[in-house]
């Protein structure tokens, strides 16, 4: 059956960096992220007899031969599940330019977990899709859920304790906002799956970010229950400074951040000083896009600071979404 999903990307505020297990994406500790609007992907599946190879397009082009080994890798999981031989169309969508540096595999592996269980038949409940996502993209896992999401590292090594739950719906805090400014467009040096692997070998700050990184997502958690903008601010910020002082005590050292990254800090820190308090938070993945966590109180004011920064060439204004949905308007 021809069937076609909808997922959005999600930003974490406390981040996964580092596997315990390659193979079955088990990462070392819990994650914490908002699904967002704005940067949505749209996935049609179809599983066709007699077809000789998977298929896939990319925003109307032939997927790479990379891109291809992915989604097929991750179709065969299904098609062992399920037991059977069929390649299948795959025809994905973003909303968003994908040379915007934004390219969100966490989108892109919900949707397609969506779509392609349906297709081959199977009727798989939000736990099963996120760990099956997860093995997409370990974030993946994450935007399966609308609203504020964690992703449980579990325990288990079959995994089957690993998979993303919802702590508030996506309507549970409409005043949240988080503003994007990119200022890179360029695809980086050391992809994530890569750079997780070096910081796990020999980055000695990593074993130390194990054992701070629960008592910032305990704030986070306490904070997004009682919609605590504040407190969760100041945690989230010092967290992406752990990740990114983890990526540069690694080897090779891992720099994301660029010098607009850094303009954008200091931005920010001499935003929350004016107000005496904090009214915006910076967050930064493996990349050196500004993630700007704010309120509608201040997302103009947020925006109009990140636009005047030398070298920010675009700002994206992102609410809290949904989860990934089954859509009955095919790509194909
Ligand atoms: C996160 N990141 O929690 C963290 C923060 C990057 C820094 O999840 O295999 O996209 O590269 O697609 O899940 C990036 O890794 O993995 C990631 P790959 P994924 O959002």
């Amino acid at each position: 059956m021809k069937t076609t999903a909808t997922a959005n990307a999600n930003i974490a505020v406390i981040k996964y960096w580092g596997r315990r297990n390659d193979e079955l994406v088990l990462p070392y500790n819990n994650s914490i992220s908002f699904t967002m609007d704005e940067l949505q992907t749209k996935t049609t599946v179809e599983f066709v007899d007699g077809l000789k190879a998977d298929e896939l397009i990319l925003d109307g082009k032939v997927a790479t031969e990379k891109e291809l080994l992915r989604v097929q890798n991750f179709l065969d999981i299904i098609r062992t599940k399920i037991g059977t031989k069929k390649h299948a169309k795959v025809v994905s969508k973003n909303s968003f330019a994908k040379s915007a540096g934004l390219a969100s595999s966490a989108a892109a592996f919900a949707a397609l977990a969506k779509a392609a269980t349906k297709a081959a038949g199977m009727d798989f409940e939000d736990k099963q899709l996120s760990m099956l996502a997860r093995r997409g993209s370990g974030s993946a896992s994450r935007s399966i859920h609308g609203g504020a999401v964690e992703w449980l590292a579990g325990k288990r090594e079959d995994g089957e304790d690993c998979y993303a739950i919802q702590l508030s719906k996506p309507n549970d805090w409409p005043e949240l906002r988080n503003v994007i400014a990119i200022s890179s467009e360029h695809e980086k040096k050391v992809g994530s799956a890569a750079g997780m692997k070096f910081s796990v070998q020999n980055s000695a700050l990593f074993k130390s970010r194990l054992e701070s990184v629960e008592e910032r997502a305990a704030k986070v958690r306490e904070a997004i229950k009682k919609r605590d903008f504040g407190t969760m601010a100041r945690s989230i910020m010092q967290e992406s400074n752990n990740m990114h002082a983890v990526m540069l005590d690694s080897w090779p050292p891992l720099i994301y951040l660029n010098e607009v990254s850094f303009r954008v800090i200091d931005a920010i820190i001499d935003l929350n000083s004016r107000h005496s308090k904090e009214v915006a938070a910076y967050t930064f993945d493996a990349g050196p896009n500004a993630h700007i966590y704010t309120t509608n109180r201040h997302e103009k004011e947020v925006k109009e600071i990140l636009d005047e920064i030398n070298g920010v060439q675009k700002t994206i204004i992102a609410k809290v979404g949904e989860g990934a949905k089954i859509n009955s308007d095919h790509l194909f």
